[in-house]
Order: C-alpha cells, then structure tokens, then sequence
C-alpha cells in the first residue's frame, strides 16, 4: 500500500488506555487510521483473476438440475473477486455472474433499483424482455435492463442460453436506495411491442420526430453483435489502431452520445493479432469479456491467458496491457461514468509512473 498523508504515530500505553476510555461514546482518533485512508493512490480491495469458461461451464451446467429458473429468480452463479468472497461482487463497485435458462423456462417480470447488463455467452433462442418487448438473444449481444425497467427472461429455443450478467449492485447497496418489486406479485409483463421495436426507433441513427428523453438511460436497450463487429472490422481496416486500446469503441446512448446506463459503461474492442498494447490504468474498475480470439492480459504482476467466453477482472488502478495472438473481440463494462460524473476519474496511457 502507498504510504499516506503522514506516519502513524506511535500507540502508547497511555494513548490506548485513552482510546480505551472514548470506544463507548462511539468516538475514535483519526491519526490511529489516516494514513491507511487517505493514500498518495488509490489502496483498491479487489484482485486481478480470470475465470475460464470452461472451468465454470460444467458448474453452471450442474444448477439446471439443482433449481429451477423460477424458484431461483436468476439462476446465476456470481463471480466473487477471490479477495471479496462473500461479498457479492467481481470488483469493488460491479457485480457479475453468469447466468443460465434452459429450454421452456422462464425468469419472471421484476424491477429493481440496480440497473443490469447482459452480454449473450453462449446458445440461441432465449429473449429478455423489456417493457413487454423482447430482444431475441445472440452470442455477442448487448441487452440493457436500466434501473426500474421491468424484465423477464425466457427460453423458446432447444438449447441451454447463457449471458454474463453485469450490474452496479455493490455501489447501489452502499449508497442504500435499493429497491425492488415483483410485476403484480409474480405474473409475466404482457407483450407490449414487437421485437426489436428499440432498434427501429432509436437505434439507426434516426429519431422518432418530436423524440424527447427524461432518462439518462440508453433508449436503445439491444446492440446486435453483428452490427457492433462489422463497425469494428471496418474500421480496422482504415489501418488506425489506438497503442493503448486496440481499436475500442464504446456503446452510447443515441439521445446524449453518453454511456448507455448513468451508471456503467460499455465498450467492445478489437484486438488485432500479434498487437501488444501499451499500458492503460484508470481509477474505474474494468469487467472483460472474450468474445473471439485468444491472447494474454497482464495486470499489474499477474498475467491472465484468455479464448472466447472467459471473463476477467482488472481492478482500478491496477496498469494492464493486452497482447492477442490473433485477431480478438472483446467486450467490457466498467462504472467509469460514475468516477467522471463525480469528478474524480483519471487514467494514465503508455508506461507513465504515477
Ligand atoms: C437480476 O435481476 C438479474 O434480472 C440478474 O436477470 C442478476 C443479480 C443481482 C440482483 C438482481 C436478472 C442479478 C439480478
């Protein structure tokens, strides 16, 4: 840990018997922990890890015949940070797990305070909707569930469908406005709208006349991976790469050009193969997911190797480069637009000591 604001200064004998003494009213002196809180940068809790599809597949597998979709409400195993077991969370403010529907199943209409991502894993034939609209699930897309926006899930299709869910849970719980409700008490929200109606309306650089926004959320709640990777392929090919980031585009909400959520942020990249990338560290922690490719991400001192369907985590702060050993696409999510809005985010690029 970087050394703080000042040194500790010795606990005596007589300066415990004090501390000893004030415990009861619920006071405490600040020099005994400010040099452990406020320090030169940041002391974040997570750690770097990777989880391999493979590894997890087999677990995931497993629940289909433990519980049901519905007595589970999300049949979901977390990924904890190794360093935050218990805790609920792959970083210090993110939560994801991954999440499994089988056949004819389905996960009933909520809402909740926390808003959610998912990015589609593996199989074809499961749906999430929205409102009442759904957004037909392929390997690569992006599907949005904003903060109160009532969701369901289903499978109509004769494989076994798994995302990789991704929320802003462990930040909303310790701010504390969490709430959550059932859709009348446990029915399923009625269709409302024909599928991909979003994606008509929003999402080809077009707007309905008279379109007004009172959200900060993304109108556009499905980003198809086939448009998302033809973007990137296309733009590859005009031979501009980012040393830092490959070829990186990030998912925007068409009304403001800003995130797609208030709350997290989300990005797919192209990694092209043979490229190392220079060093990128920001403040915000990044969530990864391997779509296509294989490479090697170093973090800090740990070096995660990765093909499609892995996920890892690069905690904030933490320097981290990539280097694929052919062509890659990977997404990622991250609560960045939090440590913006708040003032506080910063990054560095190439081999900067801080
Ligand atoms: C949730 O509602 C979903 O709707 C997934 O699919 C994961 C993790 C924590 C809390 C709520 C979903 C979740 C979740």
């Amino acid at each position: 840990m970087s050394r703080g604001l000042h040194d500790k200064p010795e606990t005596t004998p007589e300066r415990q018997a004090f501390y000893d003494k004030i415990g009861p009213q619920s006071v405490a002196p600040l020099w005994e922990v400010l040099s452990s809180i406020v320090t030169r940068t940041p002391s974040v809790r997570a750690v770097p890890h990777v989880w391999k599809y493979d590894e997890v597949r087999p677990h995931l597998m497993e629940t289909a015949d433990l519980i049901t979709a519905e007595e589970a409400e999300r049949r979901v195993l977390v990924l904890e940070n190794p360093a935050l077991r218990g805790e609920t969370r792959i970083s210090d403010a993110l939560f994801s797990g991954f999440q499994l529907i089988m056949p004819g199943e389905t996960a009933g209409t909520h809402r909740h305070s926390p808003c959610a991502l998912r990015f589609i894993v593996e199989g074809e034939g499961a749906y999430t909707a929205i409102n009442g609209e759904k957004a037909p699930m392929k390997v690569g897309d992006l599907i949005l569930t904003p903060s109160m926006v009532w969701h369901d899930h289903g499978n109509v299709g004769d494989e076994p469908v798994v995302w990789l869910d991704g929320l802003d849970l462990p930040l909303v719980r310790y701010l504390g406005p969490m709430f959550a409700d059932l859709y009348n008490g446990g029915e399923l929200y009625p269709e409302t709208r024909t599928a991909f109606d979003n994606i008509s309306r929003f999402g080809t650089n077009m707007l309905p006349i008279g379109a007004q926004f009172d959200t900060e959320n993304s109108p556009v709640f499905h980003y198809k991976y086939e448009d998302t990777k033809a973007a990137l392929l296309n733009m590859h090919k005009s031979g501009e790469i980012d040393s830092v980031h490959g070829i990186k585009m990030q998912y925007v909400n068409p009304a403001n050009g800003g995130p797609v959520m208030p709350t997290i942020g989300c990005y797919m990249q192209m990694l092209p193969g043979s490229i190392r990338t220079e060093r990128y560290t920001s403040t915000a922690s990044w969530i990864y997911s391997v779509v296509e490719g294989t490479g090697r991400t170093t973090i800090g001192d740990t070096v995660v190797e990765w093909g499609p369907r892995d996920v890892f985590v690069v905690p904030g702060w933490y320097p981290h480069h990539h280097e694929a050993s052919e062509d890659a696409f990977v997404f990622s999510f991250t609560e960045r637009p939090v440590h913006e809005k708040l003032g506080l985010y910063r990054e560095l690029r190439g081999n900067v000591t801080q």
